[in-house]
């Protein structure tokens, strides 16, 4: 059964509660700040010199060609050597890339020349590469996102396209860095659990019952993800992909999950993310709950024939007063997580309770490894958990409409890997 509730409730519990939004615990490198200063941004050439600081102009400078520099938010080629910039990772984790690049001096250059290219790489993977011509003030916006190791090189290029002749680039990229993802590892899986299911999205739902037939693939950098998306102009979207099990006890998921910069997510603050439950019973999901254009919390959502109004940490309705909504907050870690921040490691672990009213199933979950929520005292899918779903249910409900939502933006989760694994 689906429940039909009333959202505007929701609205009224989440202002009544005051509930203000913590800033994920993040590290911001950007090149005008950081330059010439420290070792986290280096400047060389495509010739591997690295350039050295002239005190009179102010700019990094290379001996190879008299033009070749990086400046403070500027960098210009050579005429044969490119001019690199270059972010060396501090750590382990993710790096979301930001900024506009566009022509910096317009007065000359033209013909097969004119202009640069700039390319963006992680170590020697491009991720991305975009031709700037003379003039094109209005230039590109980088808008990235990549998993990185302790001292991978993202490089921020610009060639000339063989003559550098007013090929000044404005080029000031933002990094946030996000530490401790690593996306190959399930540390929190208990031992002994048994897979059920495994992907990593490259191309393929592994088995996922594709509802809608509406799987589609993205690269980000070098990740290729599932892309369940709201398009631009669209009042619904996305997909629904499900995987049915018999009834699990102890149930554990771990996934990558990401979304665009542009993400602004629903007026009604709730945006469902995955769902485990066993539909005759109970409708609960996770979800990235939050007002629009503000980073959000992920926080377990209970839509259910049974009640847990009991739990401290939980707000929402009591369905033995008529409402079966309500959520468990993040009680012991900081849930907050921005859209465009990068990618991000989910693993959530529920154990069904004995019966409606027993109040020992419990529900953990972790972002990026770190423990955030944790109960113990829950009443949850007596019988078992039967279904899964990846399903942000875009279904056309007035909080997409174009009007209610900004329709010039298109919003992507992006899923790379999921895991599912149970215990007995
Ligand atoms: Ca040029
Ligand atoms: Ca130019």
């Amino acid at each position: 059964m689906k429940f039909d509730f009333t959202r505007s409730l929701y609205v009224a519990i989440l202002l009544a509660a005051g509930i203000s939004f913590e800033a994920q615990a993040q590290t911001t490198y950007q090149a005008s700040a950081h330059f010439n200063n420290g070792n986290v941004f280096s400047y060389i050439t495509s010739r591997n010199e690295r350039m050295v600081y002239d005190s009179t102009l102010g700019v990094m400078r290379a001996p190879s060609e008299k033009y070749l520099g990086i400046g403070r938010n500027s960098m210009h080629p050579g005429n044969q050597v490119d001019a690199i910039l270059r972010f060396n990772s501090p750590g382990a984790g993710t790096a979301a890339i930001t900024g506009r690049v566009y022509d910096a001096d317009k007065s000359c250059g033209s013909g097969s020349s004119s202009g640069v290219v700039v390319t963006v790489r992680k170590n020697s993977t491009v991720l991305s590469q975009n031709t700037i011509l003379n003039g094109n003030v209005n230039g590109f916006n980088m808008n990235l996102s990549t998993s990185v190791a302790t001292g991978d090189k993202i490089d921020f290029v610009v060639n000339s396209r063989g003559n550098s002749a007013c090929d000044l680039t404005f080029m000031d990229p933002k990094i946030v860095f996000t530490a401790g993802t690593n996306p190959s590892s399930w540390t929190n899986e208990p031992v002994g659990f048994s897979n059920l299911y495994n992907c990593d999205f490259s191309g393929t739902v592994c088995g996922l019952f594709d509802v809608y037939k509406t799987a589609t693939f993205t690269n980000i950098g070098p990740v290729t993800a599932l892309n369940v998306q709201l398009p631009l102009g669209a009042n619904n979207g996305g997909g629904q992909f499900i995987q049915n099990f018999p009834a699990v006890k102890q149930l554990y998921i771990g996934t990558i999950w990401s979304t665009n910069t542009e993400f602004e997510g629903s007026s009604r603050d709730t945006n469902k993310l995955l769902y485990v439950s066993q539909p005759p019973v109970d409708n609960n999901f996770l979800t990235w709950h939050g007002p629009k254009n503000q980073p959000k919390t992920l926080m377990w959502q209970l839509q259910a024939t049974y009640d847990n109004c009991h739990i401290s940490g939980y707000e929402g309705g009591c369905f033995n007063q008529g409402d079966p909504m309500g959520r468990l907050r993040p009680n012991v870690g900081n849930a907050t997580v921005a859209a465009g921040s990068g990618w991000h490691k989910i693993e959530v672990y529920l154990k069904a309770s004995t019966t409606k009213t027993s109040r020992d199933g419990i529900v953990r979950w972790w972002l990026d490894g770190r423990l955030v929520g944790d109960y113990r005292n829950v009443n949850l899918t007596p019988g078992g958990f039967t279904e899964f779903q990846i399903n942000p249910v875009w279904d056309g409900s007035s909080a997409y409409q174009c009007g209610i939502r900004d329709c010039s933006k298109s919003w992507h989760h992006y899923w790379d890997k999921l895991r599912i694994s149970r215990g007995f």
